[in-house]
């Protein structure tokens, strides 16, 4: 490449070489594509092969990763009309009554958001995505809608798996152009875990839209309708999708006892969500804390109350939630979410091909080939086994979540780090607390980020040995986590019912809160300046010109944006790197094939790993498409 570049050299051709040409064209250094890309990918395989990837443990020995089984499906030009191609056809508006319409209950497929959320970390990588997406938008086109994008798989994209969420959310509508692609978004705190100006989130969801998304899923953490309102408007305003206003269920309206969250209140609130413009109503049971008859009650109430549908979603963390949905298909609802069966269950959703199996022959039944459906989720299954480093080591469904109200993703996370921590017998302390925490901030709804501020706390007064009296008594002389300090300053917005007074002067001494939107204290983002500046500020690039959307994402998370820019910059896109080499290297011996961006294929063997040096280096010998290449890498274990 280096003699390719001399030879194209305008100095060389025109004979004019002097005996400073090399040192004084940097560029001839510059390798053109796509070896260089190759250079760049090596270069990240040899730091997992010496290093390992830091966001895993090494692969045990003896753990097979079998390869997975793709299922097949018709080879159709075009896909099959699905309900995509019926939001074009009718707009929003009369999508929303022809779904209202429909005497079959319909399905929403979380397998790619929020069940690798709540099963593994959000660590599912866009490669096994894709793999299967097109054959499943093919083999399924009556799913009413796919989840695939929001929620944490936005960060955790960015700063974990080096991959840019938007390009997945790209990829997948490439591969699904005839089903609704669906959203989480966290209202004004968009996809981040704080609130940002309110153009930024507009942006954000006109830039979703352009790039697939149909169905935007809008909560606020705290129920708060100033959060959710402005989010409807900008999906109406701003895009040609669906504004699925959600609430977020919380308590048991079951219990005369538990009167703060009860039926009255879910009803209003979602009068309000429907004056505010939305086309569907989401209720959002993120701990999973609809009982089935509960859910009856509050389904049949909804299904009279208001005039849009309604989209069901829970989690399985108690094990019964499949009976919820039972009751709430007799009760009307339009909507509800599963996951196909390998990644499903336990603080996931409800298992997509058993909830077909429970309503065969039911008159609300919507059929479908699930012969095929169970082809999928043994290929998640199977897939499942690479992202094992991940997994909580939840075993089993528990009745505890009624008493702590944990969400799912949520309850993963905690119990992986007791069990990491080797915690496990605090496990039951911390979701106790988690308990006590949530009543002395007054019980408030708990879901990203408001169940982070009540986890953190939690997790706070268990480390410190501190009880509840502790924290009231004595909490002038005890110094609040970041986000309990910036909950009860109003950072997240107002909680129903307001603050507890007592404790949020204790936790915020003298400090004075705010009672309105936080957005409104944000600065609008000056797009056309702060744009230019960005661009500047990244200016190596990253092998194409920068865009709006990496301008979002670097607004919405600066740092990580940085950090995966820098990362981009040295090891390229890793994005077709395939799941085992990315997380646990390469073995000597093996090759892979590895498609660079472009389109071209590289084929890739490690030959040979030697031992670190006096400096601590270590030669790798790859082979790419039959050519040695020799790199060096620091071993820093
Ligand atoms: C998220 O906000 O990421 C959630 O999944 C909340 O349930
Ligand atoms: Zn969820």
């Amino acid at each position: 490449a280096f003699l390719d570049n001399i030879l194209k050299h305008e100095t060389f051709r025109e004979g004019k070489v002097t005996v400073n040409f090399i040192k004084n064209e940097p560029k001839l250094f510059e390798f053109t594509e796509p070896r260089n890309r190759a250079n760049k990918l090596i270069t990240f395989l040899g730091e997992v092969i010496v290093n390992g990837n830091p966001d895993v443990k090494k692969l045990e020995p003896g753990r097979i990763l079998a390869k997975p089984t793709i299922p097949s499906f018709p080879k159709i030009d075009g896909h099959p009309k699905g309900t995509k191609d019926l939001l074009t056809e009718l707009g929003p508006e009369q999508f929303a009554q022809w779904l209202k319409a429909e005497k079959k209950v319909h399905f929403t497929d979380t397998t790619m958001r929020d069940a690798h959320q709540s099963l593994l970390a959000t660590r599912m990588r866009t490669i096994d995505m894709m793999k299967v997406a097109e054959g499943y938008a093919k083999n399924h086109p009556e799913i009413f809608s796919m989840e695939v994008w929001g929620g944490a798989t936005f960060d955790v994209c960015l700063r974990f798996l080096h991959e840019n969420p938007w390009e997945r959310l790209a990829l997948l509508r490439k591969a699904m152009p005839n089903v609704l692609l669906q959203m989480l978004i966290r209202g004004s705190n968009g996809v981040g875990y704080t609130a940002y100006p309110d153009n930024l989130i507009e942006k954000f969801v006109e830039e979703s839209w352009n790039t697939g998304v149909d169905v935007f899923r809008i909560f606020d953490s705290l129920n708060w309708m100033k959060s959710i309102a402005p989010c409807i408007e900008h999906v109406r305003s701003r895009t040609g999708g669906l504004a699925e206003g959600s609430i977020c269920y919380t308590g048991d309206i079951l219990n005369p006892s538990k009167t703060k969250y009860d039926l009255k209140y879910y009803v209003q609130l979602a009068k309000d969500i429907e004056n505010a413009g939305a086309h569907i109503l989401g209720v959002k049971d993120m701990a999973g804390l609809l009982k089935p008859n509960a859910a009856f009650e509050l389904i049949q109430a909804l299904k009279s109350e208001i005039n849009i549908p309604v989209h069901l979603h829970t989690h399985d963390t108690s094990s019964v939630q499949t009976a919820t949905y039972l009751k709430a298909v007799e009760a009307g609802v339009d909507v509800v979410d599963v996951a196909l069966g390998g990644l499903s269950g336990l603080t996931s959703q409800p298992n997509f091909n058993s909830v077909l199996e429970m309503l065969r022959f039911h008159d609300r039944e919507n059929a479908m080939n699930t012969e095929k459906l169970a082809e999928y989720s043994n290929y998640w299954e199977t897939v499942r086994n690479y992202y094992y480093t991940f997994e909580s080591g939840l075993k089993s469904g528990t009745g505890d979540v009624y008493h702590h109200e944990i969400p799912g993703g949520q309850y993963s996370n905690l119990k992986g780090q007791a069990i990491a921590l080797g915690l496990e017998d605090k496990f039951t302390e911390v979701t106790k607390m988690y308990a006590e925490v949530n009543q002395m901030f007054g019980d408030i709804i708990k879901v990203t980020p408001s169940s982070k501020v009540v986890g953190d706390m939690a997790q706070y007064m268990i480390s410190n040995n501190l009880s509840v009296a502790d924290v009231m008594e004595r909490g002038e002389d005890i110094s609040f986590p970041e986000s309990v300090k910036s909950f009860f300053r109003g950072d997240l917005g107002q909680p129903v019912g307001g603050f507890p007074k007592k404790l949020q002067k204790i936790v915020l001494k003298d400090e004075k809160p705010y009672t309105n939107r936080p957005n409104a204290h944000l600065e609008p983002i000056d797009f056309d300046k702060e744009f230019k500046a960005f661009k500047r500020k990244f200016k190596k690039g990253m092998g194409r010109e920068l865009k709006m959307t990496d301008f979002l994402s670097y607004k919405l998370y600066p740092k990580v944006f940085t950090d995966a820019y820098n990362n981009h910059v040295k090891y390229g896109n890793l994005v077709n790197l395939p799941t085992k080499n990315f997380f646990y290297g390469m073995e000597v011996g093996e090759e892979i094939m590895v498609e660079l961006e472009g389109g071209k294929n590289v084929l890739i063997s490690l030959m040979l790993k030697g031992e670190p040096d006096e400096a601590g280096n270590v030669s790798i010998f790859f082979k790419i498409n039959g050519q040695l290449r020799n790199i060096l890498i620091k071993d820093t274990s």
